[in-house]
């Protein structure tokens, strides 16, 4: 199939006092539809490009939803607005994900999805900050995005503005040594200005997390390196809504007089969510759905947000 990309909007360039861009916050219910969308995109995607990963993508799907259409401050119009707050998916391989979002919240024309991993696509297998208008994080080796994002909140605050920044990891992901770096930084600079979203999906590439490297309590093991924690079922849009609103807002305990713990989020899904066949198994993770099974998976994602 040949894709015309179509004309890209343009970066509007110097900065606006736009909040949200010009999108009003959606009610939980559009958010449940948006999620759909996103989750049909990511099997379209996947198919057409006849590679990628859905597994993870799909348990995230509600996550980057709720973020990218009510909880982060962001104007697509104005990708590099210095005041937008930060989005890292450090669990890279999930980017159709992201690049959904991206397309849906106006970033980038929808076309480009039908183009994702070909050579000269916008959209490569794993995200690339050189080529995706939105993007602000190139990742796809796992383990980097913490401190990326450590290094961005820190950012944020030497210049003092008030930008919040959102790091997406994986279960398996935190496995990596790096990540455990970061956590225990963050504490040390007091910021409250950065989340973490553990998606717990059971599941890294080739089976359970509990089988392979076992993790214990992960809510505990972040308290321990000093960060509020909390637990969430991270499939459930208004429980989303609400841990992720209150990790921005900062009402979280504060670690010593005015100031403030990193929020990490452990939100409980189901890797390859919305799509039976691929919910909780590991061979999901990264294989692409032939045409049958697409049209399957769609048809199932389709009647769950009518229903
Ligand atoms: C440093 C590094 N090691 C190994 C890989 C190969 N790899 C890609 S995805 C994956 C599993 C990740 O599992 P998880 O973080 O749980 O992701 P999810 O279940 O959300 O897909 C691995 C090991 C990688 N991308 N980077
Ligand atoms: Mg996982």
């Amino acid at each position: 199939m040949t894709v015309d990309p179509g004309t890209m909007p343009s970066d509007a360039g110097s900065a606006r006092a736009v909040v949200n861009g010009d999108l009003a916050p959606l009610t939980i219910a559009q958010l449940e539809r948006m999620a759909g969308t996103i989750r049909c995109d990511i099997i379209e995607m996947i198919c057409t490009a006849q590679a990628g990963h859905p597994g993870g993508s799909l348990s995230a799907a509600d996550i980057v939803t709720a973020l990218y259409f009510r909880v982060m401050r962001i104007d697509p119009r104005n990708p590099s607005w210095p005041d937008r707050d930060r989005f890292i998916l450090s669990k890279g391989h999930a980017c159709p994900v992201w690049y959904s979002a991206l397309a849906e919240r106006g970033y980038f024309d929808k076309r480009h999805l039908a183009t994702l991993r070909r050579l000269d696509s916008i959209l490569q297998g794993h995200p690339d900050m050189r080529k995706t208008p939105g993007i602000d994080m190139t990742a796809g080796s796992l383990g980097h995005g913490l401190s990326v994002g450590l290094g961005m909140a820190l950012g944020g605050r030497l210049q003092g503005r008030d930008y919040h920044v959102w790091v997406v990891l994986g279960d398996g992901e935190v496995q990596e040594g790096s990540v455990w770096e970061a956590a225990m930084a963050a504490p040390r600079w007091n910021l409250g200005n950065l989340t973490a979203i553990v998606d717990c999906n059971r599941l890294q590439n080739d089976g359970y997390v509990q089988d392979i490297m076992p993790a214990g309590s992960l809510a505990d093991k972040w308290r321990a390196f000093g960060w509020t924690a909390r637990e969430i079922d991270g499939n459930d849009m208004a429980e989303v809504v609400r841990a992720l609103e209150e990790a921005r807002a900062g009402s979280t305990a504060p670690v010593r007089a005015g100031t403030m713990a990193p929020v990490c989020i452990i939100a409980h899904t189901v890797k390859g969510k919305g799509v039976s066949y691929m919910e909780d198994v590991a061979a999901w993770h990264g294989r692409a759905p032939c045409l049958e099974e697409a049209e399957l998976a769609l048809d199932e994602i389709r009647r769950a947000c009518a229903g």
